[in-house]
C-alpha cells in the first residue's frame, strides 16, 4: 500500500485503510463505506480529535494474529563455518563524480529528485564548532535483490517436536526425511550482502554515502517472496548519527520532504551526508559505533529482516585517543592498516551483529494480517509455500513480536572464530527484529548438543543448541555503549543486548577469570542465557529467574597461538571518555519536561502500539502529556536548546526499547530516583550516554539531551521493529 497522506475526517487514510483491513473482511467493509471513517466512528473507535480512543471496544486477538511459526531445520555441523570478519568498504569517488548527478553542496544536490539541499556542508562547519571540515569521502551503496546463506552445513528438517520430518524441493515436491542442503534466502541487501558493508569512519573526516535503489532489477531471477517493503522503497537511517534531517532517513522527514513517500523508489538515490562531527563540536559527545538500517514507514521490520543492515564504527584520531592503534591514546585493542584509497582496517577489533531468523518448513501457512491489503498478491496467501522451504520466513504482524529459532552472528549461524591468544575488542550490535540477548563467556566439557537431541521441543528449540554443563569462565570488560566510550570501564559477568543497542567489550583470551592461563586449543563459547520465546519480553534471564539449562552457544572461540599485544586493559578507574556536562540546575527543569508514554492500544490492529494515546502521524509532532507545570508542549525544540524528556512504559507485561534520533541522551532519573549521584551502582544504561532507553514493564526514564547542529523533522520510536511498524513512533522537530 502506498496511500497518499490525504486526511480523511481527521485521520490519515493510511491509518483508516490499514486499520480497516482487520481480519481480511475489512477492505471490503472500508470500500463499501467509502473512506471508512463512518464505520470507525460508528464503532466508537475514534476519539473526538480523530485518534483511536484507547478506551475503544476491545477486539479479541482471535482472527487478528496468527502465531504459528515454522520450525527451522537443524544445523548438522554447527560451529564449523568461520565467523565473517567485515573489511572496510572502499570509497568510490570516481563513480560518483562521473555520475550525471555528482554530489555537492549546491541547490538540489542532496537526492536524485533534486528537491533537497544539504543543510551543512563540511567546509561550512564553523570554527567555534571545530570546523571547517574537509570535503567528504565518497561511498556508494546499492540496495540490491540478491541471496544470502546462513550456513554451509547440511541440515535436517525437523518438526516442532524436534523429530526428523519431510521437506520440499524448489518446485514444492515432497522430499523424504533426511539430510538436505539449505537453499539461499532472498535478501534486499546493501550492495547485495548481509550484513551489508562496513564503513570505518573517523571523527573529522566526513563521509557521503550515495544509497541507490536497484530493487526493481532481478538479475538472478529470484522469487521476491512475501515480505519486504511491497513497493520496493528504502529509507536508510544511520543509527544514531548526529545528522541533518535530510540525511537522517526517518519517516517524519520522508513523508513530508525529499521523497514525500515512505522511502526512495526504484531508480532513485539519496546522498546521505555523515559529517562525523560530534554534537556541539564537543569531543565529549563523540561516539564509537553506529549502524545503518532501513526505516521505511510500516515496513522497517520486514526490510531489516530482509537484510538492510550495515556497520559504521567511528574512530577518534584526536591525540590518537581511539584511532584503531593500540600503541596510542587509550591503547584499546586494534592494529590498524591504512589502505591506499584512504580507507583503513583494524585487526583485533571486530563487530558482532546478532540477528535471529526462521526458515520455512513448507507446512506452516503464510497468513498475515496484511494479506487483506493485497501487499503480496503473487504469494496467494493464506497458503503454505513448500517451494520456499529453507528460506527466511516472516510474519509482518504477530501479536507478540517476532523472534527466530536460528541465531546468527555476522550473517552466519553457529560460527567459529579462531582467535590469537591476546586481547580483542568486540563491537556488539543487536540487529534483530524483537529479540533481546544476555551474553556470557562460558566453557563446556561436553560441548554443544542439539536441543532436539536433549529432548526439547516447541519454543525450547530456539537457538537449536545448548551447553547445559557449561560454566562461566571469563568476564567482559565493557568500554562503550550506544553513546560511545563510557566514563569508566565496567567488568561484567554478563550483559543484556536490546534491539539496536551497541555494547563494546574487551575480552582477554590469555587467561580465565580465576587467573589461570588459557592454552592453545581451548574453547570458549559466547552464550545467550536469556530465554525469550516471544517478542513480548524475556521468559528467563539473570534478572528474572535464570533458567540454568538455557545456555545457547552462539559463537565459538578457539584459542590459538600467542600474538604481540600492545593494548592495555583499562583499569576500573580509568577515564575513557568524559561525560558531557549536566547543568547544575537540571532539577529545576523537571516540572516542565516533555512526557511520552508508550502503551498498547486496546483498539489493536495496525495501530496496536501507541505513544501518548496516538498512533504515529508522520505529518505532525506529538504533544507531551500534561506535565507538573500544567503544560502539554509539542515535541518541538529550538536549535541549540537542551531539555529533559521522560519516556514511560505504560503497558504491563511488555518491554520496549525506545530509540531517540539525533543526539545521545544521559539518564538523570530512573523510576523516580536520581541516578546522577552514584550511577555506577544503578542500571548499567545510566552510567553513560545512550540513544535507546531500555524500558522494563512499568519503567520510567527521564533524560537530558540537546538539540544542536541542524533543524528539521525527526522521530522517536520503539525499536522492537514490530511495535515501530504498528505505530509506536512519534514525530518531533528541531526549529530554527
Ligand atoms: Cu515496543
Amino acid at each position: 500500500m502506498s496511500e497518499e497522506s490525504a486526511e480523511a475526517g481527521g485521520v490519515a487514510r493510511r491509518t483508516v485503510l490499514k486499520w480497516g483491513a482487520i481480519g481480511g473482511a475489512g477492505v471490503a467493509l472500508a470500500t463499501a463505506q467509502g473512506v471508512g471513517v463512518p464505520f470507525l466512528a460508528q464503532k466508537g473507535f475514534l476519539s473526538p480529535d480523530g485518534a483511536f480512543a484507547a478506551t475503544a471496544e476491545v477486539l479479541s486477538d482471535g482472527g487478528l494474529y496468527i502465531e504459528n511459526f515454522p520450525t527451522s531445520p537443524l544445523i548438522l555441523s554447527p560451529f564449523t563455518d568461520p565467523l565473517p570478519v567485515p573489511k572496510a568498504l572502499h570509497p568510490e569517488p570516481q563513480t560518483l563524480i562521473a555520475s550525471p548527478d555528482p554530489p555537492g553542496p549546491g541547490f538540489g544536490q542532496q537526492n536524485s529528485l533534486h528537491n533537497e539541499t544539504h543543510q551543512l556542508w563540511p567546509t561550512d562547519i564553523p570554527p567555534d564548532k571545530g570546523g571547517p571540515y574537509p570535503e567528504p569521502i565518497l561511498y556508494k551503496i546499492d540496495v540490491q535483490l540478491r541471496t544470502h546463506s546462513f550456513t554451509t552445513s547440511q541440515v535436517m528438517p525437523i518438526d516442532k517436536n524436534g523429530r526428523p520430518t519431510e521437506s520440499f524441493d524448489e518446485s514444492g515436491k515432497r522430499v523424504a526425511a533426511g539430510k538436505r542442503t539449505l537453499p539461499p534466502s532472498t535478501i534486499h541487501g546493501f550492495n547485495g550482502t548481509f550484513p551489508g558493508p562496513m564503513i570505518n569512519a573517523e571523527y573529522g573526516k566526513p563521509a557521503l554515502v550515495r544509497f541507490e535503489n536497484h530493487l526493481e532489477e532481478n538479475p538472478l531471477n529470484l522469487d521476491r517472496m512475501d515480505f519486504g517493503s511491497p513497493d520496493h522503497t528504502f529509507l536508510t537511517h544511520l543509527h544514531n548519527g548526529h545528522t541533518a534531517a535530510e540525511s537522517d532517513g526517518n519517516p517524519h522527514y520522508a513523508m513530508t520532504a525529499g521523497p514525500q513517500h515512505e522511502g526512495f523508489r526504484a531508480g532513485q538515490s539519496v546522498d546521505q551526508l555523515y559529517l562525523n562531527w560530534p554534537a556541539g563540536g564537543d569531543d565529549r559527545e563523540k561516539q564509537s559505533f553506529f549502524w545503518f538500517h532501513d526505516h521505511v514507514m510500516d515496513h522497517t521490520s520486514a526490510n531489516v529482516y530482509k537484510g538492510q543492515v550495515g556497520l559504521y564504527p567511528i574512530y577518534d584520531p584526536k591525540d590518537g585517543m581511539d584511532m584503531g592503534d593500540e600503541r596510542q591514546g587509550l591503547r584499546l585493542p586494534g592494529v590498524r592498516t591504512d589502505n591506499p584509497d584512504g580507507s583503513f582496517d583494524v585487526k583485533y577489533d571486530i563487530p558482532l551483529v546478532f540477528f535471529d531468523c526462521r526458515l520455512d518448513d513448507g507446512v506452516t501457512i503464510h497468513k498475515d494480517f496484511h494479506d487483506g491489503l493485497g501487499e503480496f498478491p503473487a504469494a496467494g496467501n493464506p497458503r503454505t509455500h513448500p517451494e520456499w522451504w529453507g528460506k527466511t520466513f516472516f510474519k509482518h504482524f504477530p501479536n507478540h513480536g517476532f523472534v527466530g529459532d536460528i541465531f546468527t552472528v555476522n550473517g552466519i549461524t553457529t560460527p567459529v572464530l579462531n582467535v590469537d591468544r591476546r586481547k580483542y575488542r568486540f563491537r556488539f550490535l543487536d540487529a534483530s527484529v524483537s529479540r533481546i540477548y544476555e551474553f556470557k563467556l562460558m566453557s563446556s566439557t561436553r560441548g554443544p548438543r542439539s536441543s532436539a537431541s536433549l529432548g526439547y521441543g516447541g519454543d525450547e528449540l530456539q537457538g537449536q543448541f545448548r551447553i547445559e554443563d557449561a560454566q562461566q569462565s571469563m568476564r567482559f570488560t565493557q568500554i562503550a555503549t550506544d553513546g560511545g566510550l563510557m566514563p569508566f570501564p565496567l567488568t561484567r559477568d554478563s550483559f543484556e543486548l536490546w534491539p539496536a543497542k551497541r555494547r563494546e567489550v574487551i575480552i582477554d583470551f590469555t587467561r580465565y577469570m580465576d587467573g589461570t592461563p588459557t592454552t592453545k586449543g581451548d574453547v570458549i563459547y559466547l552464550t545467550n542465557v536469556m530465554k525469550m520465546t516471544t517478542g513480548r519480553m524475556w521468559d528467563k534471564s539473570t534478572r528474572f529467574g535464570l533458567d540454568p539449562k538455557y545456555k545457547v552457544p552462539v559463537l565459538k572461540f578457539v584459542i590459538g597461538d600467542n600474538a604481540p599485544d600492545n593494548s592495555v586493559m583499562p583499569a576500573p578507574d580509568k577515564l575513557l571518555r568524559e561525560l558531557p556536562p549536566l547543568p547544575a540546575n537540571w532539577r529545576s527543569m523537571l516540572d516542565n519536561r516533555l512526557i511520552f508514554e508508550v502503551q498498547r492500544g486496546s483498539a489493536g490492529g495496525e495501530i496496536e502500539w501507541l505513544i501518548n494515546g496516538k498512533p504515529f502521524d508522520p505529518h505532525n509532532v506529538l504533544r507531551s502529556l500534561k506535565n507538573r507545570a500544567g503544560n502539554s508542549p509539542p515535541a518541538s525544540q529550538k536549535k541549540g536548546s537542551f531539555n529533559l524528556w521522560e519516556i514511560r512504559n505504560g503497558g504491563g507485561g511488555w518491554v520496549h526499547p525506545v530509540h531517540f534520533h539525533q543526539e545521545e541522551h544521559r539518564t538523570v532519573m530512573r523510576n523516580g530516583k536520581d541516578v546522577t549521584v552514584t550511577p555506577e551502582r544503578g542500571h548499567p544504561d545510566d552510567v553513560s550516554r545512550e540513544d535507546l532507553a531500555a524500558l522494563d514493564p512499568g519503567e520510567s526514564v527521564i533524560f537530558y539531551r540537546g538539540f544542536r547542529g541542524f533543524t528539521g523533522p525527526y522521530v522517536a520510536h520503539c525499536h522492537n521493529l514490530m511495535h515501530e511498524d504498528h505505530a509506536m513512533m512519534f514525530g518531533w522537530e528541531i526549529t530554527p
